[in-house]
């Protein structure tokens, strides 16, 4: 089963950077471009509103201008018609005109003396009936406690009988028609104001009162924006009308002027969280396609350094960089696990080996140190025992004994009944000393006929008693060496020493005492007594 689970990403892996990169990048870019193209709406619909404001402030002077002129014209023609200008005369007037909704006949000082047309129509206090001045030009008329419309008035000084002024008002429907057509879809309204910054005329306009200082603050004629009385953030701009001391206002809300901006930037937000969206979507499917099987790579990597060669990773159906990497990486996984097979089996085989030859050592070291006759120890070994031992017994202060045993004419027996018998007699009698000594005593064949006997922790009486014991076991032993079962006895002579503190002392003691019981008519045993020769 190949090993895919989908461990959680700490937060400094590959992926994450590679997935937080493409996310900062993308956010980055998608705020550089939202900004440039907020910021070209931006002055796209201030250069229109720049360039619109202006054109529609001239045509609405323009417009008004020609309007008022037109009134003017219309008013003269009354004041002049020659006739009493009476209260019929006026009613006359007023229902052949479009532009006049009332007349008022005033004193020269502005008193109403006769009124035809729209009731509570009242021209303002303040009219300005400049003395002197045939035309008196716009005034402002109060409709009620706070509407105004607009009128014209005229100075009928030349007639006698009527001397006074006469006022005009306009019907208020005719300006407003007027300037609301000028409006250019940009949400604006056209007003006219008088000179204190009132609305007279306004365009749609909720607006009761302009901040004209600050319109034309510096004798600057640039779109301003500001609050109005109504509470709406508006730009506008004014220029003036050119007549009286009025103004043209052009005003649009400022919501209503940039809400194509408002509109791209819901529009680009919309966008741009998609395009985040949908490029941190693809950069975590692209990364988890490159991380993963570096992941499952990386995990079998650690796998091996754990000495584990049994795992095959699922190679990918692609010949790209991670395919060929997946395939090396399988190719060298076979190979190790070849390799660690080999070894693995000439380990056993070696183990095998060795053991083998720890046998044939054990059995080579055995035989080195063996008779291999009597399979007592042989001469080597006795003498490598009797360096331990002569240590040891001068450490614990012991005494040390030796026996050296001799088989009393053996030639002669080995002539007679030949030397398989001989060989065999040798075997028998090794049995013999082995069965009469101690666990400590070491036996051995010190060469030809002879043996010796090494006996630990005993002193010269000791070892007389025990070569006593062998010389008898053996004298009394018959011996059956070969097919004729002839019983054959024999005797040994033995020479005694005690280690007295010299090494080659003691074999000469020994030999000597040996050597004494051979002349002393052999089967006996002797114990060194000192005296050299
Ligand atoms: P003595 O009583 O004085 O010891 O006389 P001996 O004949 O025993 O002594 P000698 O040293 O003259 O003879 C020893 C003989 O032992 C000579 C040799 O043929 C025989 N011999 C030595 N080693 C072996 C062996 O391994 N097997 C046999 N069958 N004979 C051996
Ligand atoms: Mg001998
Ligand atoms: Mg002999």
């Amino acid at each position: 089963m190949p090993h895919s689970h989908l461990r959680r990403q700490p937060i400094d892996s590959l992926a994450t950077k590679i997935i937080l990169f493409v996310f900062v990048s993308t956010f980055a870019t998608a705020l550089v471009v939202s900004w440039i193209s907020i910021q070209s709406t931006h002055a796209y619909l201030s250069g229109m509103i720049n360039q619109q404001f202006p054109v529609t402030l001239v045509r609405a002077r323009n417009a008004v201008q020609s309007w008022v002129a037109g009134s003017a014209g219309e008013l003269e023609r009354i004041a002049d018609s020659g006739g009493q200008l009476d209260q019929a005369a006026l009613a006359k007037a007023l229902a052949r005109s479009a532009r006049f909704e009332a007349f008022f006949l005033l004193t020269p000082e502005g008193a109403v003396r006769s009124a035809v047309g729209r009731v509570g129509a009242t021209p303002a206090t303040e009219l300005r009936l400049d003395a002197g001045a045939k035309h008196l030009g716009l005034q402002r008329i109060f409709t009620s406690a706070d509407t105004s419309t607009t009128g014209y008035a005229t100075r009928l000084a030349s007639r006698k009988q009527s001397h006074g002024v006469l006022l005009g008002a306009f019907r208020p429907q005719g300006i407003h028609t007027l300037l609301s057509n000028l409006r250019n879809g940009l949400g604006e309204s056209v007003l006219l104001v008088d000179g204190t910054g009132h609305v007279v005329h306004g365009g749609g306009a909720t607006a009761q009162k302009i901040p004209l200082s600050q319109l034309n603050a510096a004798g600057d004629p640039s779109i301003q924006d500001y609050i109005n009385d109504a509470g709406v953030h508006v730009l506008g701009r004014a220029i003036p009308l050119g007549l009286a001391d009025w103004f043209v206002v052009v005003e649009s809300p400022f919501d209503v002027a940039f809400a194509p901006v408002v509109s791209v930037i819901k529009r680009i937000f919309v966008i741009d969280l998609c395009i985040i969206l949908l490029f941190s979507f693809l950069a975590y499917k692209v990364t988890t396609a490159i991380v993963k099987p570096i992941e499952t790579l990386s995990d079998g990597a650690r796998r091996i350094a754990q000495g584990q060669f049994d795992l095959e990773i699922p190679e990918p159906t692609t010949h790209d960089e991670i395919g060929l990497l997946t395939r090396t990486f399988n190719d060298m996984m076979r190979k190790l696990r070849r390799n660690q097979m080999e070894i693995e089996a000439k380990n056993v085989e070696l183990l095998d080996r060795n053991d083998q030859l720890r046998q044939a050592n054990e059995v080579l070291e055995q035989l080195s140190i063996t008779d291999g006759l009597t399979k007592l120890h042989n001469h080597r070994f006795f003498q490598d025992h009797l360096t331990r031992e002569i240590k040891r017994v001068q450490r614990v202060n012991k005494p040390l004994s030796m026996i050296i045993a001799d088989i009393d004419d053996f030639k002669a027996l080995n002539d007679r009944l030949g030397h398989a018998a001989g060989d065999e007699l040798l075997r028998r009698i090794a049995r013999l000393m082995n069965d009469s000594i101690r666990d400590s005593d070491l036996l051995a064949r010190y060469g030809g006929e002879e043996f010796v006997v090494l006996a630990s922790d005993t002193d010269l009486g000791g070892a007389e008693q025990l070569a006593e014991k062998i010389r008898m076991a053996i004298a009394e032993c018959s011996f059956i060496l070969d097919e004729s079962l002839r019983p054959t006895r024999t005797t040994v002579s033995m020479g005694v020493a005690q280690y007295d503190g010299n090494r080659k002392r003691f074999f000469a003691a020994a030999d000597r005492s040996l050597y004494r019981a051979k002349a002393a008519g052999k089967n006996c045993v002797v114990v060194d007594d000192g005296e050299p020769g």
